[in-house]
């Protein structure tokens, strides 16, 4: 593996880190909004199953944040070490979000650290309730600042370059750039999805063995709903997003659609394969779709290949993350669709197993479909780094250390993984949710 240059090592390094920090990161941004949700309704309801589930995901939720922070910090420290001339460029037109993000985090940090320590200390429980908010406040404004800076290196503005040296530094422009507000859109939403995803396989899988307390059957219920109502709002973001595409990046839009000729009342070409003609063979072909994703009308003329430099092409296979990633969407919409219309058919059980499975698969897949998610955004924006500015090569460093820096962090994510799955299972297994609810809260465990 030391054969490849350092540029590919770099980009391996980086795409490894991204796509695990991506894991915790997504989690992160999540489930403070569902631990809200679930103490404010068992507040309302005076049901202690629901502030029950609000302690419990905020235990699991403190693991997931102290990885976050290690992997988080390792991108920054990868960001100079692995992109320095990147960094020369850009680093001082977007070190206001930068440096915002873990402005973001402590803030967070902070009101969690209180968050924690103050369950059943005050005579209203409202106000512990209010001390979340803080915390989704901050970890969403973390997505956004991280976020836009994901949209400078799509969409860069708010600089001059003359020559080599950067002027006219206007950091809010470059923050608030065109990219900026569909992709804020779809990585919070997406995020709640995610989080509200895996916290509902959770949920199905108790079910599933057949641990049908009423704890575990609220707990489906509020993720299972929360789901569908985030995945709605995934979908809105998803049309913006490629909406947005179609104006600013036709590039990745075409690429990703296998779009190659620019023309009016495009279709849609779904998964398929490509022959050495590049032509589009086996793909299920939905008419005019194209251009209604792109342009909100059925006979609008969408921007094909034909229209993009050779040498400015992105690879054509990120049409199957995107694939994938607009699948699990729908699939996800469907099933959690599924479950409210068999919860609210009297007849019908909406605890069948088969529909439990389909439920359980949602946090897996939701959490790669991320993964699609970032794949396709980052690719799709190749080869630039910074889009019309400066190319991933250009961008990389010549260091002959990089296979050791990846080998190290391999290292470092693995003992991680170890170590969150070990401290999970810590907390978890030796106290089930039963056992705590008995001790405390012994009137609602001997009423069930
Ligand atoms: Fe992040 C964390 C960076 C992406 C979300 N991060 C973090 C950190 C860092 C980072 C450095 C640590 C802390 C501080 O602040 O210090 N990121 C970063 C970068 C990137 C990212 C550079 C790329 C560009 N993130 C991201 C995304 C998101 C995020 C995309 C969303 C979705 N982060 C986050 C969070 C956190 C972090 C939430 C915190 C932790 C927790 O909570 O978990
Ligand atoms: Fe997504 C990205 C669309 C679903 C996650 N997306 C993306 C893009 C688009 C889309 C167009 C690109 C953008 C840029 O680059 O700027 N989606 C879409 C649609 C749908 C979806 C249409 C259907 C509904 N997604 C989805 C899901 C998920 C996702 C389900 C998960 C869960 N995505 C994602 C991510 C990303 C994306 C993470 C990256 C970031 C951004 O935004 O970019």
């Amino acid at each position: 593996m030391f054969d490849l240059d350092s540029a590919t090592l770099s980009r391996m390094l980086t795409a490894l880190t991204l796509g695990y920090h991506a894991i915790f990161a997504t989690l992160g941004v999540g489930i403070p909004v569902m631990i809200s949700i679930a103490e404010f309704i068992g507040i309302k309801k005076k049901d202690p199953h629901y502030t029950l589930l609000a302690r419990r995901w905020t235990r699991g939720f403190t693991i997931t944040v102290a990885v976050g922070v290690v992997t988080g910090t390792a991108i920054g420290l990868q960001l100079s070490l692995l992109w320095p001339s990147f960094m020369q460029l850009a680093g001082k037109v977007i070190a206001l979000p930068l440096f915002m993000e873990t402005f973001a985090f402590f803030f967070e940090a902070i009101f969690l650290g209180i968050y924690l320590y103050t369950w059943d200390r005050f005579k209203n429980p409202m106000y512990h309730w209010l001390l979340s908010i803080p915390v989704v406040i901050g970890s969403t404004l973390s997505a956004f600042f991280i976020t836009s800076v994901n949209g400078f290196l799509n969409t860069p503005q708010g600089f001059e370059l003359e020559g080599d040296t950067v002027t006219s530094i206007q950091p809010l422009a470059a923050m608030f750039n065109p990219a900026t507000p569909t992709k804020v859109f779809h990585v919070v939403s997406t995020s709640y999805l995610t989080a509200a995803a895996v916290l509902a396989t959770i949920a199905a899988i108790y079910l599933l063995k057949k641990k049908n307390t009423l704890y575990h059957m609220k707990a489906l219920k509020l993720t299972v709903v929360s789901v569908f109502i985030f995945a709605i709002a995934t979908a809105i973001a998803g049309d913006l997003s490629a909406k947005f595409l179609a104006e600013e990046q036709p590039e990745k839009l075409a690429a990703g659609e296998w779009h190659f000729e620019t023309e009016e009342g495009a279709d849609l070409v779904v998964f398929g394969t490509l022959n050495e003609n590049q032509e589009v063979e086996n793909a299920i072909r939905i008419p005019n779709a194209l251009s209604f994703l792109a342009h909100g009308d059925f006979n609008a003329e969408v921007t094909g290949l034909d229209q993009i430099p050779d040498d400015e092409e992105p690879p054509l296979w990120i049409h199957y993350m995107f694939d994938l990633m607009v699948s699990i969407g729908f699939f996800t919409l469907g099933i959690s669709l599924m479950y409210m219309v068999f919860w609210k058919v009297k007849k019908w059980n909406e605890y069948h197993p088969l529909l439990l499975w389909g439920i359980a698969s949602l946090g897996p897949l939701s959490m790669a479909a991320v993964e699609f998610g970032w794949v396709f955004a980052e690719l799709g924006r190749q080869p630039w780094i910074l889009r019309g500015f400066m190319t991933v090569s250009e961008g990389a460093t010549t260091s002959p250390y990089v296979g050791w820096m990846l080998i190290l962090f391999i290292g470092l994510y693995t003992v991680l993984s170890i170590g969150c799955i070990i401290a999970l299972r810590k907390i978890f297994k030796g106290n089930p949710a039963e056992h705590e609810l008995e001790h405390r809260y012994p009137e609602v465990a001997a009423a069930k």
